[in-house]
Protein backbone atom coordinates (compact mmCIF):
# COMPACT_ATOMS: atom_id res chain seq x y z
CA UNK A 1 0.00 0.00 0.00
CA UNK A 2 1.01 3.46 -0.93
CA UNK A 3 2.56 5.10 2.52
CA UNK A 4 1.26 8.60 1.49
CA UNK A 5 -1.84 7.14 2.30
CA UNK A 6 -0.83 5.02 5.31
CA UNK A 7 -2.54 7.49 7.97
CA UNK A 8 -4.46 10.36 8.02
CA UNK A 9 -2.51 14.30 8.55
CA UNK A 10 -5.25 15.23 11.25
CA UNK A 11 -7.77 13.86 13.34
CA UNK A 12 -11.19 14.57 14.96
CA UNK A 13 -10.64 17.87 17.24
CA UNK A 14 -7.17 18.58 16.09
CA UNK A 15 -8.46 21.84 14.61
CA UNK A 16 -8.92 20.05 11.07
CA UNK A 17 -7.88 20.96 8.18
CA UNK A 18 -9.41 24.32 5.75
CA UNK A 19 -9.53 24.17 2.37
CA UNK A 20 -7.54 26.41 0.24
CA UNK A 21 -8.62 25.16 -2.99
CA UNK A 22 -5.31 24.91 -4.73
CA UNK A 23 -3.89 21.14 -3.91
CA UNK A 24 -6.45 19.51 -2.62
CA UNK A 25 -8.29 17.06 -4.60
CA UNK A 26 -11.98 16.23 -3.26
CA UNK A 27 -13.05 12.82 -3.12
CA UNK A 28 -16.57 12.32 -2.92
CA UNK A 29 -17.15 8.97 -1.20
CA UNK A 30 -20.41 7.22 0.19
CA UNK A 31 -20.83 4.93 3.32
CA UNK A 32 -23.43 2.33 1.99
CA UNK A 33 -25.44 -0.64 4.04
CA UNK A 34 -27.87 -2.11 5.86
CA UNK A 35 -30.05 -0.65 8.72
CA UNK A 36 -27.88 -0.36 12.20
CA UNK A 37 -24.45 -1.76 10.74
CA UNK A 38 -22.52 1.20 12.06
CA UNK A 39 -22.42 3.61 9.06
CA UNK A 40 -23.27 6.96 11.35
CA UNK A 41 -20.81 4.98 13.99
CA UNK A 42 -18.29 4.92 11.60
CA UNK A 43 -18.48 8.49 9.88
CA UNK A 44 -18.84 9.80 13.57
CA UNK A 45 -15.52 8.05 14.79
CA UNK A 46 -13.77 9.69 11.65
CA UNK A 47 -14.72 12.77 11.12
CA UNK A 48 -12.45 15.75 11.39
CA UNK A 49 -15.05 18.09 11.47
CA UNK A 50 -18.05 17.94 13.92
CA UNK A 51 -20.07 15.06 11.76
CA UNK A 52 -24.08 15.76 10.64
CA UNK A 53 -26.65 13.34 11.22
CA UNK A 54 -30.29 13.68 10.43
CA UNK A 55 -30.16 10.92 13.91
CA UNK A 56 -34.37 10.40 15.18
CA UNK A 57 -35.48 8.13 17.87
CA UNK A 58 -37.34 5.53 16.53
CA UNK A 59 -40.91 4.89 17.08
CA UNK A 60 -42.92 1.96 17.11
CA UNK A 61 -44.47 2.64 13.77
CA UNK A 62 -40.98 2.18 12.85
CA UNK A 63 -40.51 -1.28 14.30
CA UNK A 64 -43.03 -2.38 11.90
CA UNK A 65 -40.98 -1.72 8.92
CA UNK A 66 -37.40 -1.79 10.54
CA UNK A 67 -36.39 -4.87 11.02
CA UNK A 68 -34.70 -4.84 14.70
CA UNK A 69 -33.47 -8.49 14.30
CA UNK A 70 -29.52 -8.54 15.40
CA UNK A 71 -29.91 -4.63 16.88
CA UNK A 72 -31.87 -4.83 19.38
CA UNK A 73 -30.42 -2.15 21.67
CA UNK A 74 -30.73 0.58 18.51
CA UNK A 75 -32.94 4.24 19.71
CA UNK A 76 -32.43 6.06 16.59
CA UNK A 77 -31.91 5.68 13.15
CA UNK A 78 -30.31 8.11 10.66
CA UNK A 79 -33.33 9.39 8.12
CA UNK A 80 -31.36 11.13 5.35
CA UNK A 81 -27.73 11.27 5.56
CA UNK A 82 -24.59 11.48 7.34
CA UNK A 83 -21.76 13.72 6.61
CA UNK A 84 -18.01 14.28 7.64
CA UNK A 85 -14.67 14.97 5.84
CA UNK A 86 -11.70 13.24 6.55
CA UNK A 87 -8.31 14.71 5.05
CA UNK A 88 -5.67 12.16 3.92
CA UNK A 89 -1.62 12.94 3.49
CA UNK A 90 -1.13 14.00 0.11
CA UNK A 91 -4.13 16.75 0.42
CA UNK A 92 -6.86 14.23 -0.50
CA UNK A 93 -9.78 15.27 1.15
CA UNK A 94 -12.49 12.82 1.10
CA UNK A 95 -15.94 13.60 1.38
CA UNK A 96 -18.09 11.03 2.93
CA UNK A 97 -22.17 10.68 2.39
CA UNK A 98 -23.75 7.95 4.96
CA UNK A 99 -26.52 6.56 2.97
CA UNK A 100 -29.64 5.11 4.47
CA UNK A 101 -29.91 1.63 4.37
CA UNK A 102 -33.57 1.15 4.33
CA UNK A 103 -35.37 -0.38 1.29
CA UNK A 104 -38.08 2.88 1.50
CA UNK A 105 -34.78 5.24 0.91
CA UNK A 106 -34.16 3.74 -2.62
CA UNK A 107 -34.99 6.71 -4.31
CA UNK A 108 -32.73 9.02 -2.90
CA UNK A 109 -29.80 7.77 -3.92
CA UNK A 110 -30.05 8.93 -7.67
CA UNK A 111 -29.01 12.50 -5.61
CA UNK A 112 -26.52 11.03 -3.36
CA UNK A 113 -24.84 8.73 -5.77
CA UNK A 114 -24.38 11.55 -8.30
CA UNK A 115 -20.39 13.02 -8.44
CA UNK A 116 -19.53 10.11 -6.43
CA UNK A 117 -16.09 8.23 -6.66
CA UNK A 118 -16.98 5.02 -4.93
CA UNK A 119 -18.55 3.70 -1.90
CA UNK A 120 -17.75 2.04 1.12
CA UNK A 121 -19.96 -1.19 1.79
CA UNK A 122 -20.41 -2.19 5.63
CA UNK A 123 -21.93 -5.17 6.15
CA UNK A 124 -22.58 -7.69 9.95
CA UNK A 125 -21.59 -11.30 9.64
CA UNK A 126 -25.21 -11.79 11.38
CA UNK A 127 -26.76 -10.03 8.75
CA UNK A 128 -24.59 -10.42 5.45
CA UNK A 129 -27.56 -10.66 2.92
CA UNK A 130 -28.76 -7.60 4.01
CA UNK A 131 -25.94 -6.43 2.23
CA UNK A 132 -26.25 -7.69 -0.99
CA UNK A 133 -29.22 -4.98 -2.12
CA UNK A 134 -26.83 -2.09 -1.02
CA UNK A 135 -24.60 -4.09 -3.36
CA UNK A 136 -26.61 -4.08 -6.20
CA UNK A 137 -27.72 -0.39 -6.06
CA UNK A 138 -24.13 0.68 -5.73
CA UNK A 139 -23.15 -1.76 -8.85
CA UNK A 140 -26.37 -0.05 -10.90
CA UNK A 141 -25.39 3.54 -9.87
CA UNK A 142 -22.04 2.55 -11.57
CA UNK A 143 -19.87 2.87 -8.67
CA UNK A 144 -16.82 1.07 -7.67
CA UNK A 145 -16.56 0.14 -3.74
CA UNK A 146 -14.74 -2.07 -0.69
CA UNK A 147 -16.70 -4.27 1.48
CA UNK A 148 -15.59 -3.02 5.49
CA UNK A 149 -17.18 -6.09 7.82
CA UNK A 150 -17.88 -4.27 10.91
CA UNK A 151 -16.76 -6.53 13.78
CA UNK A 152 -19.48 -6.43 16.06
CA UNK A 153 -18.42 -8.61 18.98
CA UNK A 154 -21.30 -10.79 19.13
CA UNK A 155 -21.16 -11.43 15.39
CA UNK A 156 -19.56 -14.72 14.22
CA UNK A 157 -16.30 -14.13 13.09
CA UNK A 158 -15.24 -15.88 9.35
CA UNK A 159 -11.82 -15.65 7.81
CA UNK A 160 -11.76 -13.18 4.79
CA UNK A 161 -12.01 -16.15 2.00
CA UNK A 162 -15.06 -17.50 3.57
CA UNK A 163 -16.63 -13.82 3.61
CA UNK A 164 -15.38 -12.91 0.11
CA UNK A 165 -17.08 -16.15 -1.30
CA UNK A 166 -20.34 -15.26 0.79
CA UNK A 167 -20.51 -12.07 -0.42
CA UNK A 168 -19.83 -13.39 -3.88
CA UNK A 169 -17.24 -10.64 -4.57
CA UNK A 170 -15.12 -10.00 -7.60
CA UNK A 171 -11.86 -10.32 -7.05
CA UNK A 172 -10.70 -6.79 -7.00
CA UNK A 173 -13.47 -5.65 -4.96
CA UNK A 174 -11.31 -5.00 -1.48
CA UNK A 175 -12.72 -6.29 1.66
CA UNK A 176 -11.38 -5.32 5.25
CA UNK A 177 -12.80 -6.39 8.72
CA UNK A 178 -13.05 -2.99 11.12
CA UNK A 179 -14.78 -2.00 14.40
CA UNK A 180 -16.77 1.03 13.09
CA UNK A 181 -16.35 2.63 16.26
CA UNK A 182 -12.39 2.26 15.96
CA UNK A 183 -11.06 5.59 14.09
CA UNK A 184 -7.84 3.79 12.79
CA UNK A 185 -9.46 0.84 11.37
CA UNK A 186 -12.36 2.39 10.31
CA UNK A 187 -9.79 5.19 8.23
CA UNK A 188 -8.23 1.92 6.82
CA UNK A 189 -10.77 0.79 5.54
CA UNK A 190 -11.39 3.97 3.45
CA UNK A 191 -7.60 3.73 2.34
CA UNK A 192 -8.30 0.67 1.15
CA UNK A 193 -11.49 1.76 -0.71
CA UNK A 194 -9.44 5.46 -1.90
CA UNK A 195 -6.81 2.96 -3.53
CA UNK A 196 -9.28 0.56 -5.75
CA UNK A 197 -11.31 4.09 -6.77
CA UNK A 198 -8.06 5.34 -8.16
CA UNK A 199 -6.16 2.14 -8.98
CA UNK A 200 -9.56 2.11 -11.62
CA UNK A 201 -9.93 5.49 -12.64
CA UNK A 202 -11.30 5.95 -16.32
CA UNK A 203 -8.09 7.00 -18.60
CA UNK A 204 -8.48 10.75 -19.73
CA UNK A 205 -9.19 10.64 -23.20
CA UNK A 206 -5.35 12.27 -24.86
CA UNK A 207 -7.73 13.62 -27.50
CA UNK A 208 -10.30 15.61 -26.22
N1 LIG B 1 -20.27 -3.32 19.61
C1 LIG B 1 -20.30 -2.56 18.53
N2 LIG B 1 -21.35 -1.76 18.35
C2 LIG B 1 -21.38 -1.00 17.26
C3 LIG B 1 -20.38 -1.04 16.29
N3 LIG B 1 -20.73 -0.20 15.27
C4 LIG B 1 -21.91 0.32 15.62
N4 LIG B 1 -22.29 -0.13 16.83
C5 LIG B 1 -23.53 0.18 17.51
O1 LIG B 1 -24.54 -0.34 16.67
C6 LIG B 1 -25.64 0.55 16.63
C7 LIG B 1 -25.94 0.92 15.19
O2 LIG B 1 -24.96 1.79 14.70
P1 LIG B 1 -25.29 3.02 13.74
O3 LIG B 1 -23.97 3.66 13.48
O4 LIG B 1 -26.41 3.85 14.27
O5 LIG B 1 -25.80 2.27 12.46
P2 LIG B 1 -26.32 2.92 11.11
O6 LIG B 1 -25.84 2.04 10.01
O7 LIG B 1 -25.95 4.35 11.01
O8 LIG B 1 -27.87 2.76 11.30
P3 LIG B 1 -29.07 3.44 10.43
O9 LIG B 1 -28.70 4.85 10.14
O10 LIG B 1 -30.26 3.35 11.34
O11 LIG B 1 -29.24 2.59 9.21
C8 LIG B 1 -25.28 1.73 17.50
O12 LIG B 1 -25.90 1.54 18.76
C9 LIG B 1 -23.78 1.66 17.62
O13 LIG B 1 -23.28 2.14 18.85
C10 LIG B 1 -19.27 -1.90 16.50
O14 LIG B 1 -18.35 -1.98 15.71
N5 LIG B 1 -19.28 -2.63 17.63
MG1 LIG C 1 -27.12 5.95 10.79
Amino acid sequence: MDSALSSPSTGPGTGGMYLDGENQTLVKLLVAGPFGVGKTTLIRALSETPPLHTEEVMTKTGAMVDDLAGVRDKTTTTVAIDFGRLTLPGDLVLYLFGTPGQKRFRPLWQDIARGALGALVLADTRRLADSFEVMDIVEEAGLRYAVAVNTFPDAPQYDVDKLREALDLHPETPLVLCDARDRDQSVDALIALVHHVLDNLPEENPNP
